[in-house]
C-alpha cells in the first residue's frame, strides 16, 4: 500500500443555483468517509469547491441581470456556508475561477500541446444569426442524435445521457432568443483523447471505487472514443492559451480545479501538492454524481495521463434522488432543498445524513418522502440508538453517579471487535449503508442486552450485578459514539460530552472503541434525540405539495406563453393599478408578504412572494399592478384575492410611470 496520504474530492458545484438534497447525496457520503478514514488513522485531505465558469452560469447570470463573477460569489458562499450547516467539513473549499486555478490550467493545457495532445480543426457549430453569436453548450437546445431526446448542446441529459460534441446536437435553437440556430465554420482545439483506448482499458479494471463507475466506463471506451473538443467562444473561463477568442471547455478546467485546492490547501498548510498529484501510486478519490462518471473516467484519466500526472486511484459514483419516487426536478417541484426546505425549518443535520447514508446502497437510487424520513429517524436513531443511549447514561448516573468501578465482559469486547471489523470492510468498499446497519446492530444489541439482564431489577439486591451490567451497556454507548460520529458528527458530540469526556469525540481513533471505559463520574444525561411529530412532517410535506402545484402552474403559463392571445383574451386578464395601504410578514413565511391594496373604492388582500426582497415600509403608499380577478387562494392560510405583478427574480415590483387614482384599469 501507498504511503501518501488520502486526498478525497467531491464533484464540484456549479455556482447557479442552491444547495439540494442531490447535492447532499454526494457530499455527505463523501464527508462520512473521510471522518471514517480518519478515525481508521489514515492521513486524509478532503477538498472541493464552487464550480465557476461554463454556460450554465453564464446563462443564469443574464438572466438574473449580473455578472458571472458576482453570480458565482454568491453561491460559492452559499454552499460554503451550507456544507458548514450539514457538517460537511472541507479542508478547503477554493472556486475555479481563482487566478491559481486559472494558472494550473493554462500550464497543464501548454504541456498538453508542447507534447502533441492538442491539435485545431475547422468545425461546423451552431450560430444564431439573430443574437449574432456562437452558441457553445448549454446556449443552444435540440435533438439528441443517439437517441432523439430533447439535449442541450454538451450532454443529452434526459435520455441517454452522452456528452455530445459541438455541432452535433440536430435540430438546434438558440436557448436566448429560440431561433433556429445555423451551422457555421470555426476553428476549434481537439485533445487527442481517441489515443488513449488502450491506456484506459489497461487502467479502469483496477479503478477502486463503485462498480457503476467503472463498469459503465468501460464499456464506453470499448464503443470507441473519439477527440474531444476542448475549447469554446466564450468571454468567460479560463483562456485557451495563445487565443484571446477562446477559452477552455469547463469540463477542463473544473477537475483540475481539485489540483488546485489541493495546491491552496497544501500552500496555507506548507504541505507539497505533488506529494498527492505526481506518481504511479497516487490515492486520489472521486466522489461524484452517477451523471459525471464518463467526465471522471475517461476524460480527466487520459488528461492527467497526457499531462504527466499521476491518475485517480477511485471514483465513487452515487445513485441518483427520487422525491416520493418522483424524478428529481427542480423545474417540477420535486425538490428538497437544503436550507428552505430541511435546515431553515429546525431540524438537525445529522438526522439528514443518516437518511442519505442507510438508506440504500450507495449505487442505488434514493428516494426521499418525509413520512419515510420520519419512519427512520423515529424508529431507529430515536428509537434503537437513541433509547439504548440515554437508558444507559440515565441508568448510570441515577444508581452509580457516573462509571462503576471494575471491568468489562469479554463477550462485550468480541462484540465491539467484530461490529469494527464489519464496519471496517464496509467502509473500505463503499458500502456505506452496510456499515451503518452494522452499527445499528450494536445499537440493537445492547437493547438487547440491558432489557435481558434488567439492572434496573438487580440494583435491589445485587447493586455489584447492576453496576456490572451498566459497565458493559456503558462501554457499548462509547463504541457507538466512536463508531457513529462520521454519520452524526453534531449528535455524537453531545453524546461524547455525557460519557464524561472533555474536548472533541472525533479526536478518538475507531479502535478507541476497544479501550475499557474507565470508572468516572457522569453529568446528568438528556434525551440525544428528539421524535419527529405528524403535525410537523405533514407541514414539511405540504410545502412540497404547494412546490410542485406551483410548478405545474408556471408550466401551464409558459404553454400558453408560447401561443399568441386575442385582444379579447387579453381584455380578460382585469389589471387595475392599486395602493399598498400596509404590509405585513406573514407568520411562519420567511418569503411573504400581507398586503392591503386600494384598488379603486375596495381594499383586497393579497399575499407576494416579495419579503426577501423589500421591508413592509418600503412598499406601504407605493402604487403598484394588480391583477384583480384572480381566482382567490389561500397561502399559508392567509385568504389572497388577486395578485401583484413584478419581474425577475428579485422580484422588481410593476409601478406606473406616471401618478394615477388607485384602481385605473390597465389597458
Ligand atoms: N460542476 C456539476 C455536475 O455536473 C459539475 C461537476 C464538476 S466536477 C469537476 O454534476
Ligand atoms: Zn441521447
Amino acid at each position: 500500500m501507498s504511503d501518501k496520504p488520502l486526498l478525497v474530492t467531491c464533484g464540484l458545484p456549479y455556482t447557479n443555483g442552491s444547495c439540494h438534497i442531490g447535492h447532499l447525496r454526494t457530499y455527505v457520503p463523501a464527508d462520512f468517509y473521510v471522518r471514517y478514514m480518519r478515525r481508521a488513522g489514515e492521513e486524509v485531505v478532503f477538498v472541493c469547491g464552487s464550480d465557476n465558469h461554463g454556460t450554465p452560469v453564464v446563462i443564469s447570470a443574464e438572466q438574473n441581470g449580473t455578472t458571472p463573477r458576482e453570480l458565482c460569489e454568491r453561491y460559492h458562499h452559499h454552499f460554503d456556508e451550507t456544507f458548514r450547516r450539514m457538517h460537511i467539513s472541507f479542508d478547503h473549499f477554493g472556486m475555479t475561477d481563482a487566478e491559481s486555478n486559472h494558472r494550473r490550467t493554462q500550464s497543464l493545457v501548454s504541456r498538453l500541446i508542447e507534447r502533441g495532445y492538442i491539435y485545431p480543426m475547422i468545425v461546423s457549430q451552431s450560430y444564431c444569426p439573430c443574437c449574432s453569436r456562437f452558441l457553445p453548450d448549454r446556449y443552444v437546445e435540440g435533438i439528441c442524435p443517439h437517441c432523439g431526446a430533447v439535449a442541450r448542446g454538451d450532454e443529452c441529459d434526459q435520455g441517454c445521457g452522452q456528452h455530445l460534441e459541438p455541432g452535433e446536437i440536430k435540430d438546434p435553437v438558440c436557448k436566448i432568443c429560440g431561433t433556429k440556430a445555423e451551422s457555421r465554420d470555426q476553428e476549434h482545439y481537439f485533445f487527442k483523447l481517441s489515443e488513449f483506448g488502450d491506456f484506459l482499458l489497461e487502467y479502469l479494471p483496477h479503478l477502486r471505487g463503485t462498480s457503476n463507475a467503472r463498469n459503465y466506463a468501460l464499456g464506453w471506451v470499448k464503443e470507441g472514443l473519439r477527440d474531444w473538443c476542448i475549447t469554446r467562444t466564450l468571454d468567460w473561463g479560463v483562456r485557451f492559451p495563445g487565443h484571446e477568442d477562446l477559452v477552455v471547455y469547463v469540463w477542463v478546467d473544473a477537475p483540475i480545479g481539485y489540483i488546485t485546492f489541493t495546491e491552496e490547501y497544501a500552500a496555507e498548510t506548507g504541505d507539497d501538492w505533488k506529494r498527492y498529484w505526481c506518481g504511479d501510486d497516487t490515492r486520489v478519490t472521486h466522489f461524484i454524481g452517477g451523471d459525471i462518471v464518463y467526465h471522471h473516467c475517461i476524460f480527466w484519466p487520459a488528461l492527467l495521463k497526457a499531462a504527466g500526472y499521476g491518475v485517480p486511484h477511485a471514483v465513487v459514483a452515487s445513485g441518483m434522488v427520487k422525491i416520493d419516487e418522483k424524478t428529481f426536478s427542480k423545474s417540477r417541484g420535486y425538490v428538497v432543498w437544503t436550507n428552505e426546505d430541511y435546515l431553515d425549518q429546525g431540524l438537525s443535520p445529522d438526522y439528514l445524513r443518516y437518511y442519505l447514508l442507510s438508506y440504500t446502497s450507495h449505487t442505488k437510487e434514493l428516494n426521499f418522502s418525509w413520512k419515510v424520513f420520519q419512519e427512520r429517524a423515529n424508529n431507529e436513531l430515536v428509537g434503537t440508538l437513541g433509547n439504548f443511549m440515554y437508558r444507559t447514561l440515565l441508568f448510570a448516573y441515577k444508581e452509580f453517579g457516573g462509571v462503576p468501578e471494575g471491568s468489562v465482559s469479554p463477550e462485550i469486547f468480541g462484540e465491539i471487535r467484530a461490529c469494527i471489523d464489519a464496519v471496517d470492510r464496509d467502509m473500505r468498499a463503499y458500502e456505506f449503508k452496510s456499515a451503518i446497519d452494522t452499527m445499528m446492530a450494536l445499537a440493537s444489541f445492547g437493547n438487547t442486552y440491558i432489557q435481558q439482564h434488567a439492572p434496573w431489577k438487580l440494583v435491589r439486591d445485587d447493586p455489584a450485578a447492576a453496576a456490572s451490567v451498566i459497565r458493559d451497556c456503558l462501554q457499548i454507548v462509547q463504541a457507538l459514539v466512536i463508531l457513529f460520529e462520521p454519520v452524526i458528527p453534531g449528535i455524537a458530540q453531545e453524546a461524547w460530552e455525557m460519557l464524561g469526556n472533555a474536548g472533541a469525540a472525533n479526536v478518538s481513533g475507531v479502535s478507541d472503541a476497544l479501550t475499557e471505559i474507565t470508572a468516572r463520574t457522569l453529568p446528568k444525561p438528556a434525551p440525544l434525540f428528539e421524535k419527529l411529530d405528524d403535525d410537523k412532517i405533514a407541514e414539511l410535506e405540504k410545502r412540497l405539495e404547494i412546490r410542485v402545484e406551483e410548478a405545474k402552474m408556471k408550466e401551464a403559463g409558459m404553454k400558453e406563453a408560447g401561443m399568441e392571445i386575442s385582444i379579447d383574451d387579453l381584455s380578460r386578464v382585469e389589471l387595475r393599478t392599486g395602493r399598498i395601504l400596509s404590509a405585513e410578514p406573514v407568520q411562519g413565511s420567511k418569503k411573504l408578504l400581507r398586503f392591503e391594496v386600494d384598488i379603486g373604492g375596495e381594499v383586497r388582500q393579497i399575499v407576494g412572494g416579495v419579503a426577501e426582497f423589500y421591508t413592509p415600509d418600503d412598499l406601504i403608499g407605493k402604487d403598484v399592478v394588480v391583477v384583480a380577478n384572480l381566482r382567490a387562494a389561500k397561502i399559508f392560510g392567509v385568504e389572497s384575492r388577486g395578485m401583484l405583478l413584478a419581474a425577475g427574480d428579485e422580484a422588481s415590483l410593476l409601478v406606473p410611470l406616471r401618478p394615477v387614482t388607485p384602481g385605473t384599469r390597465i389597458r
